[in-house]
Parts: structure tokens; C-alpha cells; sequence
């Protein structure tokens, strides 16, 4: 069977559904968001990474209706958590180049109930360069709306500096590639050195991804990076609160 007429399917039968991973300041290990992750159980196949489908949902047209699902189960669900989090969608390049995202994004959180405080949007850099001016119009009026906005996987994009330089932006999400090296190469943490500089000049808060390791998280504090991701600090997992403490808060 075509990929492609799976995941039109896949809308319809409710094959999707969404994992949360935490997100920490370095310095106090308190919870500063949870990155949304979309997960497919495809039939008669099993899960299917979002690496390999989502391409394939830009190709075939269906990431739009693909992107709003994400975008309006994320913000319903996290409106109905105990505590207010934050969480960051992935939002995809195909999306970015379309106006019809800054309504979604007005009607989604007004349907949801969600504080647009608590959203926020990754984006790549690659997405960014397909059509800059309207990229950018797009992430300016949804930023307007009080929604915040990553760039994420940075350091792999070809035009960092640019980029840096000429979009609205309000937290870096260092590429992983860069923390698995980090503890053994002195020529990596220099790397991320010289980008939690870059944040701290332009007083954009940065993000590690792909933080695996104790070590990888001590580099990180002496560093003075702001906030980590990755295996170490939290799998990507269902978010299902615990009823007693819900119990408690209430
Ligand atoms: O969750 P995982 O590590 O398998 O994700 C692989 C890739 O898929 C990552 O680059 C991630 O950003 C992307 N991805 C995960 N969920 C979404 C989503 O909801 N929308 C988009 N556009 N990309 C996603
Ligand atoms: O491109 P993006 O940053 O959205 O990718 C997120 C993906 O990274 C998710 O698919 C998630 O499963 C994966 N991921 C999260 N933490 C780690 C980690 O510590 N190590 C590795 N290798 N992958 C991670
Ligand atoms: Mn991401
Ligand atoms: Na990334």
C-alpha cells in the first residue's frame, strides 16, 4: 500500500496521537516545557517515525491536515493539564508558507481554551529559507498573537546567521548533533561555547537537545546553557498525570 493514501486514512481512523518530552532549566531542574511528538501506528505495520512520514506528507499534500490535528489535540490536551506548561509543536516548512496558519493558530487557541503564553512553535531553518518575506510575515502576526517561536535543529541550516539576524525568534534549540560529542571533543564544546554566547549577546534564551548524559548535562551548567532536552532528562511518553496529584492541586 502507498504510504501516502495510509496516512490520509490514519486522519480519519484516529492512528495518530502525540507523545510529550520534558524540557528543564540547567541551573534549578525545573520543568520548563514539554516538546510535542507526533507518533503513527500504522496498520499492518507498527510505528512509523515521524522522520520518515512526515516527508511524505508534504509531498502527498496531507501536512496540513496533518499539522492542524497536532496543533488542535496539543493545545486541548495541555489546556486540560494540572499544571500550565508550556509545549512546543514542530511545525513543518510546508506550513510556514501558507497564511492560513496564522488562523489556525487563532482558532485553535481560542477553541482550547489555551493561554497562547503556553505555545510555542519550532521551527527549522530550512523551512525559514524556502520563501523568507512570507515566512516571516507568518511567524510575525503569530507571534503578535502572543504565541512564542523556536528555531529548532539549529546549527544545521546553511544560513544560521542570517536567519538569526532577520526573524522573530524566541529560544534556540542547539542541534543534537553537537551534545553527542560534546563531552570528548574540545572542538564541540567549543562550538557550543561560541552559540550560547551568540544567545546570551542577542538575550535569546538557548536549548540543548539530545542530552543523554550526567556528563553532557554537567558541560551544559558550566556552559551557562538555559534549558535541556533529551533521553537523560525524559523520554518522549503519554502524558498521563498522575490522579493523586491532580487530587492534591485541586
Ligand atoms: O519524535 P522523533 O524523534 O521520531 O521525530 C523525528 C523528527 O520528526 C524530528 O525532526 C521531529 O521534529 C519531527 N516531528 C515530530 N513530530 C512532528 C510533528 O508533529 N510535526 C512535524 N512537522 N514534525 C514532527
Ligand atoms: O528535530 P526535533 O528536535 O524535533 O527532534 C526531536 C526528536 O529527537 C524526537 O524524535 C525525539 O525522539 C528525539 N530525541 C529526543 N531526545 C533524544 C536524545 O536524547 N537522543 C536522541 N538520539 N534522540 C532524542
Ligand atoms: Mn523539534
Ligand atoms: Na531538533
Amino acid at each position: 500500500r502507498a504510504m501516502a493514501n495510509d496516512l490520509w486514512q490514519a486522519l480519519e481512523n484516529n492512528a495518530f496521537n502525540l507523545v510529550y518530552q520534558v524540557q528543564k532549566s540547567v541551573s534549578t531542574g525545573e520543568i520548563t516545557g514539554y516538546e510535542v511528538l507526533l507518533r503513527w501506528d500504522r496498520e499492518g505495520y507498527g510505528p512509523v517515525s515521524p522522520a520518515e512520514f512526515i516527508p511524505v506528507a508534504e509531498e502527498c499534500g496531507a501536512i496540513n491536515a496533518i499539522g492542524a490535528w497536532v496543533l488542535r489535540t496539543a493545545c486541548t490536551e495541555a489546556a486540560s493539564w494540572p499544571e500550565p506548561h508550556k509545549i512546543a509543536v514542530n511545525v513543518s516548512g510546508m506550513q510556514l508558507s501558507q497564511i492560513e496558519l496564522v488562523d489556525l493558530v487563532k482558532i485553535v487557541l481560542y477553541q482550547s481554551g489555551l493561554a497562547p503564553d503556553r505555545l510555542e512553535l519550532e521551527v527549522t531553518e530550512t523551512a525559514i529559507i524556502n520563501d523568507k518575506k512570507r515566512a516571516l510575515n507568518i511567524l510575525t502576526q503569530i507571534r503578535a498573537l502572543g504565541v512564542s517561536i523556536a528555531i529548532d535543529d539549529f546549527g544545521t541550516g546553511y544560513s544560521s546567521l542570517a536567519t538569526l539576524r532577520s526573524f522573530p525568534f524566541d529560544k534556540i534549540k542547539l542541534d543534537r548533533s553537537f551534545m553527542s560529542e560534546v563531552e570528548h571533543s574540545e572542538q564541540s564544546k567549543a562550538i557550543v561555547r561560541a552559540i550560547l554566547a551568540l544567545g546570551r549577546s542577542l538575550s535569546v534564551p538557548v536549548l540543548a537537545e539530545g542530552v543523554e548524559t550526567i556528563e553532557q548535562l554537567d558541560v551544559l551548567r558550566l556552559e551557562g546553557c538555559n534549558e535541556a532536552q533529551g533521553f537523560f532528562l525524559g523520554r518522549p511518553a503519554a502524558m498521563d498525570w498522575e490522579p493523586s496529584a491532580a487530587l492534591q492541586r485541586a
